[in-house]
């Protein structure tokens, strides 16, 4: 591109401004005037564009200085963009194949040209749909695994990681997004929030609740001061791209050294959450496989991850922190799994308290999510918020009592069939 000062692509302007990019013109193919580009972004930050050739189709994702969901009184710097590009390339590295394939980037214009993902769609669609998918617990259990095992101390190079962390500590404005919107605002009445009206004496409940305050506020404490791994940072079901077989992550701009628990917290809410909503849908039938599969893919996808992890720890532990010279190469095998216990038991607690406050986030903050929002019927959504909200609640404040994904997902169904009006509720 000829320019070097920021300028946001149009549809109009995007095929004469990427045209001379031979690394998009050999991919999209045929005439610049002949190729096809829409607009399709919904997501809150960001411009995406589709651009089909005679030979092929990319996509153009374009950071704005602004967040998009707000408009331009939030500014937000271009630099997300240089962040999204490095954890990509990361991720690929650690995780192949997982990820869409980078084709460009052009850091004075914010933007990535990636591998157009087709027929893939939205997980968060395909799961309000109701469509059961039988290969993403095991791609994402593993996605986690290989990328937080291999971006951390457990695996890295000391310098090398170092290196990498300074890089991305840079990455503070998203950071103060999610430190502000995820462990903050949803616990007072922060001006960008907003709540479905029929929650109003729950939500009260919530915001007086001491215990609830002080478990989110010790996980923004370790959100901003554990520095493990190079974490996704926004890894929930609107971040994921599937078909039947296949699965990709997209949209890492949040990434930065943070606790291995957040990601998986965060996934594993979000399906909590597509459960919890399954009763706003049943309007063309019942919605109970459905759910039944989402409690298996959460049980399925923790598995993958513990058992993938476990592996890289016996077969990839080649960084500073609990060195093989301290256990195996003196016998001591059950040394090495000791650790590895109670690290896996570190990820359990934290990774609860996470899912807990990212399930109240998305019904009491600025950013909600499809699941629940494109449920009409107030009432209905709301009942099923309240279900969600109860058991984040319980998450975030029991996370050290709670043994299993069994015992937890027991309490999921007993809040979602004790299926009751919150309007009742607080009218009794
Ligand atoms: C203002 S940005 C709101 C949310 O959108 C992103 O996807 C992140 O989840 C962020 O918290
Ligand atoms: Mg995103």
């Amino acid at each position: 591109m000829k320019e070097t000062a920021f300028q946001a692509l149009t549809v109009e302007t995007l095929a004469e401004r990427l045209a001379p990019i031979s690394a998009v013109a050999e991919h999209v193919g045929g005439a610049q005037e002949n190729w096809k580009v829409r607009e399709v972004g919904d997501g809150n930050l960001n411009l995406v564009f589709i651009v089909e050739g005679a030979r092929g189709t990319v996509v153009v994702k374009q950071a704005l200085p602004y967040v998009r969901l707000v408009g331009d009184s939030w500014p937000l710097p271009l630099k997300r963009s240089f962040f999204e590009y490095h954890a990509l390339t990361r991720q690929e590295k650690r995780a192949p194949g997982r990820v869409p394939a980078v084709l460009y980037f052009d850091e004075a214009q914010a933007l990535i040209v990636m591998e157009y993902l087709s027929p893939h769609i939205i997980l968060r669609q395909a799961l309000i749909k109701g469509q059961e998918l039988r290969q993403v617990a095991e791609d994402l259990g593993l996605f986690m695994a290989r990328t937080l095992f291999r971006g951390s101390d457990l695996h890295m190079e000391a310098r090398e990681r170092k290196a990498d962390l300074a890089l991305f500590a840079d990455n503070t404005e998203l950071c103060d997004i999610t430190e502000n919107l995820v462990f903050t605002d949803p616990y007072f009445e922060a001006p960008m929030n907003r709540h479905t009206p029929e929650l109003d004496a729950l939500v009260a409940e919530l915001r007086a609740d001491r215990d609830l305050k002080v478990e989110a506020q010790r996980m923004k404490h370790l959100f901003a001061s554990k520095a493990e791994t190079l974490v996704h940072g926004d890894l929930h079901t609107g971040s994921v791209m599937v078909t039947k077989e296949d699965t990709r992550v997209i949209d890492p701009e949040f990434a930065f050294y943070g606790p291995i628990s957040f990601d998986v917290g965060m996934l594993l809410a979000n399906y909590w959450m597509a459960f919890f909503s399954q009763r706003g849908y049943e309007a063309g039938g019942s919605r109970d496989a459905m759910r039944a599969y989402l409690l298996e893919v959460i049980e399925e996808t923790w598995a993958v991850f513990r058992a993938e992890f476990a592996r890289l720890w016996h077969t990839e532990r080649s960084g500073m922190l609990y060195h093989r010279s301290l256990y195996e190469d003196q016998g001591d095998y059950l040394g090495a799994e000791q650790a590895l216990n109670h690290i896996l038991r570190d990820i359990w607690t934290e990774m609860l308290g996470f899912a807990g406050v990212e399930i109240h986030r998305r019904i009491l903050g600025l950013a909600h999510n499809a699941d629940f929002e494109t449920i009409e019927d107030t009432e209905l959504r709301a009942s099923c918020e309240a279900a969600a909200l109860k058991f984040g609640r319980h998450l975030a404040v029991n996370r050290h009592a709670l043994q299993s994904l069994r015992e937890i997902n027991h309490l999921a169904q007993a809040l979602d069939n004790g299926f009751v009006s919150v309007r009742k509720e607080a009218e009794e």
